[in-house]
């Protein structure tokens, strides 16, 4: 009989909501409980896309608003034959930002809408559960300045949590909304309820296609 599949957690939130410090704390329980676990990020910034991203991120370079939409995907699109082999294989990925981030960070822009922004992404691998850290703008002060990357003020912060409120209006996708001011173990505890639940049941369904 073909193994299980493992499950696809996709770890979104506004800047500083701890996503990255919950991916690698679910990935080590995960593995600790004998469930193959592995994490990925996006951008991916090894590659030679996600070098072009990182560059622009940083400041180094300008690339056309379209483009690095289209870039941010693509460096999604790149991934996917690994992803999918991995997730054969009953590897579980837990994923630091998605195409829900895509389309919240480019729709924020003036001159965007969500549905143009969306439509790159259309059929990717549609994730078994998406946790979204919620975290107020005075809370995430708390954790530090922004740092010096583009998008890292408040004002863009703030329109960019309006396009998450919109992302998960829609109830096609596994969303779950986690209370991301708890101290890290709190909110790990909840993360790690929510992810055995997805994998249990995502061993037995195929992988979905996102926003089809
Ligand atoms: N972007 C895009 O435009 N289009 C796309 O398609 C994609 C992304 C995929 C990539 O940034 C940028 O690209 C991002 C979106 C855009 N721009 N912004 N802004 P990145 O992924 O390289 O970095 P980031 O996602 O911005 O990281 P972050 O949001 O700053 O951090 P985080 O991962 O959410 O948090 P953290 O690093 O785990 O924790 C932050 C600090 O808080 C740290 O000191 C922790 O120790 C502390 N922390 C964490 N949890 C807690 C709790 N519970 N209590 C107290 N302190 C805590």
């Amino acid at each position: 009989m073909a193994c299980k599949r493992g499950a696809l957690i996709v770890l979104e939130g506004v800047d500083k909501a701890g996503k990255t410090t919950q991916c690698k704390k679910l990935v080590q329980a995960l593995q600790q409980c004998g469930r193959p676990a592995e994490m990925m990020r996006f951008p991916d910034r090894s590659t030679t896309i996600g070098q072009l991203i990182s560059a622009y991120l940083e400041k180094k370079s300008e690339l056309e608003d379209h483009t690095v939409h289209l870039l941010f995907s693509a460096n999604r699109w790149e991934m996917v034959p690994s992803m999918k082999k991995k997730l054969e294989q009953g590897i579980t990925l837990v994923v630091d930002r998605y195409a829900f981030s895509g389309a919240a960070f480019t729709s924020a822009k003036p001159g965007f809408c969500l549905d143009w922004c969306m439509k790159p992404d259309v059929g990717l691998p549609k994730p078994d559960l998406v946790m979204f850290l919620q975290l107020s703008p005075s809370e995430a002060a708390l954790r530090g300045q922004f740092g010096e990357e583009r998008y890292e003020t408040s004002v863009f912060q703030r329109a960019v949590q309006q396009k998450f409120e919109q992302l998960m209006k829609d109830p096609s996708v596994n969303w779950q909304v986690i209370d991301a001011s708890q101290n890290i173990e709190g909110v790990h505890n909840n993360i790690m309820d929510h992810s055995l639940n997805a994998i249990n049941t995502a061993q037995n369904q195929l992988l979905g296609e996102l926003w089809k």
